[in-house]
């Protein structure tokens, strides 16, 4: 078994710029100019842990691609897409909700971070590499066809599912472990049978009012789209349970040539962004479960691709549990597990497996193999 891994030094040249956290600094609201939450850090200190670590020994290194102007057409308008051109060449700009700023140049990041997710996806497919994990900047489940939101510019996955429709890999299930809600990717597809979106999720976090349980499908393609919005403080007892009574029974009804999944380290105990409370043996046990469906169902075709995640700190544990776990080795033990597994709220609680059980009821109209 070989294990991909992705990431390239350009990740980190992505620019949020100089803004409070989120928002622009500004002496009259109370904004002190700082930095961005997105920082460079975050990703960057997951790919020095994998190299520091002895990790990367055990992958195999897929090098990204530049998204071309078709791959990024079959998700984005064209005028979309010409908006972040020309920004770019103007110095920077945003990419539509005003809280998802670039610097100059940012969009030939972009293009190299879809063009991560379309490399390690076509990896898997032709079975140059079992699985693998895409450390991919800036993220992508947000973005909408003609304008980004949160932070998320061109729709990495969705543009890498389609490059796997275009290889001939009919059926492909995205699971979205960020701790938002992956919009972006659903919309993208919530018209298409074919393609099963799950997202787990903090219930309305963000974006505002999205990702609700009702939210379902559309046409022919009712069914295939799976929301499981979580309680604030869920963590390792109630996303395992959520796997079990969710994510794998969905995933095993539908079936699924390739699996991708949109994994955010913000649902992580850490996170500024997010209340959840995962820790690093909690992403481990998620990656098994996904693993041990595609193991059933598609060969173990899963291609992993970063999403969000924000502590510089805890996050690169997580991130590196992932990648071990997708690679069948273990070489560091996280120095955080004891606290972090300890902490009051870990099991499942009765809320949370009651939000849980409404998701579980839906599993039966997840669309079978015709
Ligand atoms: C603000 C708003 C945000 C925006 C993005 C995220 C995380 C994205 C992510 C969190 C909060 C709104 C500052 C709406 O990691 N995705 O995976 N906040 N957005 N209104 N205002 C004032
Ligand atoms: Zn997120």
């Amino acid at each position: 078994m070989t294990s991909g891994y992705l990431y390239h030094e350009l990740y980190a040249w992505h620019d949020a710029g100089t803004v409070d956290g989120l928002l622009p600094g500004n002496p009259r609201t109370g904004l002190q100019p700082f930095h961005h939450l997105d920082t460079p850090d975050s990703k960057r200190r997951i790919h020095e842990l994998v190299v520091a670590s002895g990790l990367i020994e055990h992958l195999t290194r897929v090098r990204p691609v530049v998204a071309t102007d078709d791959q990024i057409l079959t998700v984005h308008s064209e005028d979309y897409l010409q908006r972040l051109i020309d920004q770019s060449a103007a110095g920077g700009g945003d990419a539509g909700d005003g809280i998802s700023p670039f610097g100059a140049g940012g969009i030939d990041i972009m293009r190299l971070a879809a063009g991560g997710a379309i490399a390690l996806v076509h990896a898997v497919v032709t079975g140059e590499v079992s699985n693998g994990y895409a450390l991919v900047r800036p993220s992508g489940h947000h973005s909408q066809a003609d304008h980004g939101m949160g932070m998320a510019y061109l729709a990495n996955i969705a543009i890498a599912v389609h490059h796997a429709k275009s290889l001939g890999v009919e059926r492909i299930a995205v699971v979205d472990w960020d701790a938002h809600h992956g919009n972006g990717t659903q919309a993208a597809f919530a018209a298409d049978p074919n393609v099963l979106t799950v997202s787990l999720h903090q219930d309305n976090c963000f974006p505002p009012g999205s990702g609700a349980v009702t939210e379902r499908g559309i046409g022919v393609a009712a069914g295939s789209v799976l929301n499981v919005p979580l309680p604030p403080g869920t963590g390792n007892g109630g996303y395992a349970y959520a796997m079990a009574e969710v994510v794998t029974p969905a995933l095993r009804r539908f079936s699924p040539d390739l699996i991708v999944v949109a994994s955010g380290l913000d649902s992580g105990a850490m996170d500024p962004l997010a209340r959840l409370l995962l820790s690093s043996t909690g992403y481990r046990q998620l990656t098994r479960a996904v693993s041990d469906v595609a193991d059933e169902v598609c060969a173990g075709r899963v291609a992993v691709v970063h999403e969000g995640g924000y502590s510089e700190v805890y996050g690169p544990l997580c991130g590196h549990a992932i990648i071990e776990e997708l690679a069948g080795v273990r070489l560091l033990d996280d120095p955080y597990r004891e606290l972090v597994d300890g902490f009051g709220g870990q099991d499942l609680q009765p809320h949370q497996r009651a939000a849980i059980d409404v998701a579980s009821a839906l599993v039966d109209e997840v669309p079978t193999r015709g």
